[in-house]
């Protein structure tokens, strides 16, 4: 072979040192436009971006470093107890955005009310909505953890600093969604309406470069991933489908106790990820508007879908800022089965109330 022909088949076996797409580059491409929209949310991707590095790079090194893992000794809005990598990551969120003239309102998990910019409202009428980092409770262990994020457009003028426009609108309104999963490799995976899209970081460029363009879920996958510990705190609805997992075959368990590991499984593989409500806590423990709407969003693009199990969650309007609902996210086939169980224990209850 020659030096040249040995060249091209280099070149054919490593397509992404050919063409690295990055992400600012791939939602203007995706856009097919320079419009001031288009460059808007190319530059809020690439904030996220910046955002997503500095906290892999501190995750990468947090066993070495002082002060960096553990708990504050506070407690955030949920009354869950915060550690330290949540303040860090929340913190860099807003700096990212600080002085962008990008987002005027930020809204997170570990902040009670929403956080103002005010020197960017004046142009930069978006909100982020996030989760500085989900699945905390694997930090201490160094497993993986996520962020997620989503982009809403900001209604009205907000004079009394309440985003009562959040608490008017569905998930359907938000413009852009995605996550950070930080595990083997980081990668960083949006939406903005065209398809969803994964990128993966290149530590040696310090770039997340495309990786995975039109992500598609399957209509079934064998995986149904859902805490089990909770069994006997669940609808019997709940019990009635795992049970009927358990007893066919085909279903394989997974469950890494971080939503976004969990949940990128079954986007890239299908099957259903379940955060239920509990007897005593009908809504469920994830959060609307920046952990289920997000990944809704992310999910209907896919091919698959998310459902509360008695509607859409990208159709549920939030009551307040942190609300939570019940999550059935998935393959299609796999939300619908789970729903079939709701559905026809309904059924029952209401024979049952009808009964004389
Ligand atoms: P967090 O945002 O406080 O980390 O809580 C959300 C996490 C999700 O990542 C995960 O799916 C879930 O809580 C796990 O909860 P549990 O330990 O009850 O299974
Ligand atoms: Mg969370």
């Amino acid at each position: 072979m020659t030096e040249q022909e040995h060249a091209v088949e280099f070149e054919h076996k490593h397509p992404i040192d050919r063409d690295c797409t990055t992400l600012p580059r791939h939602v203007l491409q995706q856009l097919q436009s320079y419009s001031p929209e288009a460059q808007d949310l190319s530059a809020l991707m690439n904030r996220i971006a910046l955002a997503a590095k500095l906290i892999a790079r501190r995750l990468t090194r947090a066993g070495l470093m002082e002060d960096t893992l553990g708990f504050t000794g506070r407690t955030n809005v949920q009354g869950e107890a915060v550690k330290k990598m949540d303040l860090y990551a929340n913190q860099v969120f807003i700096s990212a955005f600080e002085q962008s003239g990008l987002v005027c309102r930020l809204a997170s998990e570990e902040m009670e009310e929403p956080y103002y910019i005010p020197e960017n409202c004046p142009v930069g009428r978006y909100t982020l909505l996030y989760d500085p980092i989900d699945g905390s409770s694997n930090l201490d262990v160094n497993i993986n953890v996520g962020s997620i994020f989503a982009i809403r457009r900001q209604e009205g003028e907000d004079l009394d600093g309440t985003a009562q426009d959040l608490l008017q609108e569905n998930g359907r309104r938000q413009i852009a969604a995605g996550y950070i999963l930080y595990g083997p490799s980081t990668m960083l995976v949006y939406s903005i309406g065209t398809g969803v899209h994964a990128f993966t970081l290149d530590p040696s460029l310090g770039e997340f470069i495309l990786s995975h363009e039109n992500v598609r879920t399957p209509d079934h996958g064998p995986v149904y991933s859902v805490n089990e510990g909770n069994f006997w705190q669940w609808d019997e609805s709940i019990r009635e489908y795992t049970r009927y997992v358990h007893r066919h075959e085909g279903y394989t368990a997974r469950y890494g106790g971080a939503l976004v590991g969990d949940f990128h499984r079954i986007l890239f593989q299908g099957g259903v990820f379940l955060y239920p409500g509990t007897v005593k806590k009908p809504e469920g423990k994830l959060r609307l508007l920046y952990e289920s709407a997000p990944l809704a969003y992310l999910m209907e693009q896919a091919g698959g879908r998310a459902s509360t199990g008695a509607q859409e969650i990208l159709d549920v309007v939030p009551d307040k800022l942190h609300m939570r609902t019940p999550l059935i996210i998935g393959s299609k086939d796999d939300v619908a089965l789970v729903e079939s169980f709701i559905h026809e224990q309904e059924r029952k209850t209401l024979a049952e109330v009808g009964k004389p």
